[in-house]
């Protein structure tokens, strides 16, 4: 015979206890100093502090805990705080605090950050905790984005009286990098898209060319019009270029001296700067100053 002793047999709703947790927060370190320069996105111990929720009991519902910035000079875009959720049956969360390079900020000075919990926690008391953050050595943006567009048409009527349209994007550009003695660096970009874009960055003071490659010219010497002359019409390169961060560091222009019965390169694998047209130099001076010129 079985006996149930069914007096203390609550269950359900009866038995949750929602009483407002204790959130005693912590972090993996604190009164830290950043060296924004330094941020290594491979290395975390460069960038991010882990913040940690402490409950001595668990609850019956999940506790959620933002964080933000409770003081300091800093901004927004200087950092991103995670939000801390403990799951219902469990007693702590953790989530990290990581600093940012900011390009939009161009050049500024030190900074410092003071991160805690949002005010008003669902079902929680948070006790008082300030992570304290130093953001010194600025850093700041060197990279200058640079475009080059040929997207465009050409109607013409051939030697057979046919009306025939070309696109320019049948082209293959692509844009180079060189010093100022014309030697070839680096793609700026070599893809196959009808606009190249890429970025430079990282270079020493001097002067340097901006650089359109020919890959591949599918109209060299392949249309004829109604006079039976080869036709050779001017493909524009559009360039814009811009500098996170440096408003006046930004343009765009236009070269008109590639054409469509420009010669493709001889040598296979296609050469890099075997039939180039330079279309602007870069002068960079502090490592992060850039003044374009068109050629
Ligand atoms: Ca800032
Ligand atoms: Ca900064
Ligand atoms: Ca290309």
């Amino acid at each position: 015979m079985i006996t149930g002793c069914s007096e203390d047999d609550y269950t359900g709703l009866s038995q949750i206890d929602y009483n407002k947790r204790t959130v005693t927060l912590s972090s993996s370190s604190n009164n830290v100093t950043f060296d924004e320069s330094m941020i290594d996105p491979e290395d975390e111990s460069t960038y991010s502090v882990t913040v940690t929720a402490t409950i001595e009991e668990a609850s019956p519902v999940n506790i959620v805990i933002p964080l933000v910035q409770t003081g300091g000079t800093g901004d927004s875009g200087d950092f991103s705080a995670g939000t801390i959720t403990i799951p219902a049956g469990f007693t702590s969360a953790s989530t990290t605090v990581e600093i940012l390079q900011d390009c939009e900020s161009a050049i500024e000075g030190d900074e410092t950050l003071e991160i805690g919990a949002a005010n008003n926690i669902a079902n929680a008391n948070v006790n008082p905790f300030t992570l304290n953050i130093a953001i010194e050595n600025d850093w700041v943006n060197d990279e200058l984005v640079i475009s080059v567009s040929w997207k465009g048409t050409h109607t013409f009527i051939d030697d057979a009286g046919t009306e025939v349209t070309i696109d320019f994007c049948n082209m293959d550009l692509d844009t180079l990098l060189a010093d100022g003695m014309g030697n070839i660096l680096d793609y700026i970009s070599g893809t196959s898209n009808c606009t190249e874009e890429g970025g430079i960055s990282g270079l020493a003071d001097g002067t340097y060319y901006i650089i359109v490659d020919m890959y591949e010219n599918p109209f060299e010497g392949y249309y004829t019009d109604e006079d039976g002359d080869v036709v050779n019409v001017s493909v524009p390169l559009t360039t814009s270029y811009s500098q996170c961060g440096f408003t006046d560091t930004s343009g765009s222009f236009v070269t008109e001296s590639l054409t469509t019965n420009i010669a493709n390169p001889v040598s296979d694998p296609h050469a890099p700067g075997e039939v180039a047209i330079g279309i602007a130099t870069v002068e960079v001076t502090d490592g992060y100053n850039y003044v374009v010129t068109p050629l």
